[in-house]
């Protein structure tokens, strides 16, 4: 299919955070090829051009947050904190950007709307609401896994008279908190990291609660100069350590069983790795938390501990701990002040578990028991319908005109989840069925930026038209990441992994929980063996591009 109004080119890239960057430089500057990238915003950065809310910073620190292709890039590159913010992760990305010319090849302002492949020329037409008809050899999804933001349904919305926002969505100008009555709904990543900073600046907060957490403290500071210089001598290294670990982070994982040492040996390894803060607590301490629920069970209760011994007030110590899943079978949450914030008197917390959030009313809220809350604004902290609800938004269709939304109806289907049975040339970095969400996401991005356009050199190489997952080794795939998933604590909470935040959803674990390392290995046979689990049709005409 093809007329004088349709663009070709060989690729179309789907946004502009750090996945679509890194595609368009090695599509671009190493295979040669042509491509247009679509992005929704008005800059680069993705998640990170979106979410603005205070206390926005990534959880990651800040020497293993960044690209590691380019070794004077890694050099010149300083970033100010322990953790890196929002401000300085678009500031680092833009600089990525300038220094590699990108944004000359990115459409910004601009949403795909819908991606069909044509069955009789099996290319890809892509469309935009900006008008542009672009046909494409292949189609790659670079949108984030959580980029489709969820507010909940609930009535009276519309007649609220104040400001409300989703985090996900923050205004660039900000939001002024001074002398106003703030509700925070959410107590996930977004609302641990916004809570301390908006009790710090508004009147008052009422934080609304349906689930207590599990929160580590971060520990943040600003980053430590020595530290940083021996990380520089020995980057290349580090970064290595981290691609085969198993969460994309250098550190010796331990091995050690929980329930192998005393108690005095636990208590003093939690002791000091709350002290070290961030995910050390988590992937440092013991090698069955995550496995094995009486070893879950000890740090559970060591955080329990620190939450009745952090908050003054009993009652509120009371309803902050999380007695209904065990740690880190959500997301584990990193915090800097949070569960001290409940000792400020301009904060509140309200337990929405047993009695949710009824009607949202010209002037606040009211819950089911009839208490209101009269509030200025509201901020949604209520998190996102992750990892395919952005696929859905946006109208992708296979062979056959079969929907993306109907083949994974019942939860994502996808090989290694970099492509799917049925979608031809189309391949999703950090798709459904990836590590992605459970890793250090730059380390991941990497590895499947690099898989794909090594995968795609090789079919131009090899005069390879149409490169499509083969059912059999997709059905493979699925069933393992279900098995691994079966395994570990994460099947014990209602996640958005398990797309449990969102009503209807199918309770599927959508990302891979076998380790970083464990499947860079298998996507690196895959591909020795000559893209292994891929039906690779050659073509009459091997010209690439047109
Ligand atoms: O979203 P969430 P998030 N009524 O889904 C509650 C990444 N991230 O934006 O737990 C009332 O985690 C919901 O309650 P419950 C990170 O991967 C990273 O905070 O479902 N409450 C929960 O408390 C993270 O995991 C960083 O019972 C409702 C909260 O809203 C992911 O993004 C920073 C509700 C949502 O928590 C998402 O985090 C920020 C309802 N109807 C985000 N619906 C860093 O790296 C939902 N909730 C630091």
């Amino acid at each position: 299919m093809s007329d004088t109004t349709t663009e070709r080119v060989d690729a179309v890239v789907v946004g502009a955070g750090f996945s679509g960057l890194y595609m368009l430089k090695r599509l671009r500057d190493e295979l040669g090829m042509t491509s247009r990238v679509f992005e929704a915003g008005d800059g680069v950065g993705g998640t990170w051009y979106w979410n603005r809310y205070p206390g926005a910073r990534c959880d990651s620190e800040s020497y293993v947050y960044c690209f590691s292709f380019d070794d004077d890039l890694l050099q010149e590159w300083n970033w100010s904190g322990k953790y890196p913010e929002q401000p300085e992760i678009l500031q680092y990305l833009n600089h990525v950007a300038d220094r590699f010319d990108l944004k000359s090849g990115i459409s910004f302002n601009t949403r795909v709307t819908s991606a069909h492949y044509q069955d009789d020329d099996g290319r890809w037409l892509v469309e935009t609401d900006q008008g542009d008809r672009v046909s494409a050899k292949y189609l790659i999804t670079a949108i984030g896994c959580i980029s489709t933001g969820q507010i909940p349904k609930i009535d009276g919305l519309d007649s609220f008279e104040g400001e409300w926002h989703h985090t996900g969505a923050w205004p660039h100008e900000g939001v002024e908190f001074g002398g106003k009555r703030v509700a925070v709904i959410g107590t996930g990543s977004s609302g641990v990291q916004s809570i301390p900073v908006i009790a710090r600046e508004c009147e008052h907060l009422t934080v609304f609660q349906r689930t207590p957490q599990y929160t580590i403290p971060a520990q943040h500071g600003t980053v430590d100069q020595a530290f940083l210089k021996e990380v520089k001598a020995n980057y290349r290294e580090i970064l290595n350590e981290a691609r085969v670990s198993a969460a994309g982070f250098p550190y010796d994982a331990s091995e050690t069983s929980a329930l192998e040492v005393s108690d005095e040996e636990r208590l003093e390894t939690y002791e000091r790795l709350w002290e070290k803060g961030g995910f050390h607590f988590m992937l440092g301490s013991y090698s069955d938390i995550a496995l094995d629920r009486r070893a879950n069970d000890t740090a559970s209760e060591f955080i329990r501990g620190k939450i009745r011994e952090i908050v003054d007030n009993p009652e509120t110590a009371e309803k902050l701990l999380p007695r209904d899943h065990p740690f880190a079978s959500k997301r584990a949450l990193i915090d800097t002040n949070y569960f001290d914030t409940y000792n400020r008197d301009n904060v509140d917390l309200v337990d929405i578990r047993h009695f949710p959030i009824e009607e949202i009313t010209p002037t606040g809220l009211r819950t089911a028991d009839g208490a209101e809350y009269e509030v200025d604004i509201i901020v949604f902290a209520t998190g996102y319908d992750a990892m395919t609800g952005t696929f859905f938004k946006m109208d992708i269709r296979g062979r056959e005109g079969r929907e993306l939304k109907d083949k994974w109806s019942d939860g994502p289907l996808t090989y290694l989840g970099l492509a799917t049975a049925g979608f031809p040339n189309m391949f999703m970095i950090t798709g459904p069925g990836s590590p992605s969400v459970l890793s250090n996401m730059p380390v991941s991005i990497e590895q499947h930026v690099e898989w794909i356009s090594d995968f795609v050199d090789y079919n131009n190489e090899h005069g390879i038209e149409v490169a499509e997952a083969d059912q059999a080794a997709e059905d493979e795939w699925v069933q393992h990441v279900n098995e691994i998933a079966d395994q570990t604590m994460y099947m014990l909470a209602d996640s958005w992994y398990l797309g449990a935040n969102i009503p209807g959803k199918p309770r599927v674990f959508m990302p891979y929980a076998g380790g970083v390392g464990v499947y860079r290995e298998r996507c690196d046979e895959i591909a020795a063996a000559g893209y292994e689990g891929f039906n690779l049709q050659e073509s009459r005409e091997p010209a690439l591009a047109d």
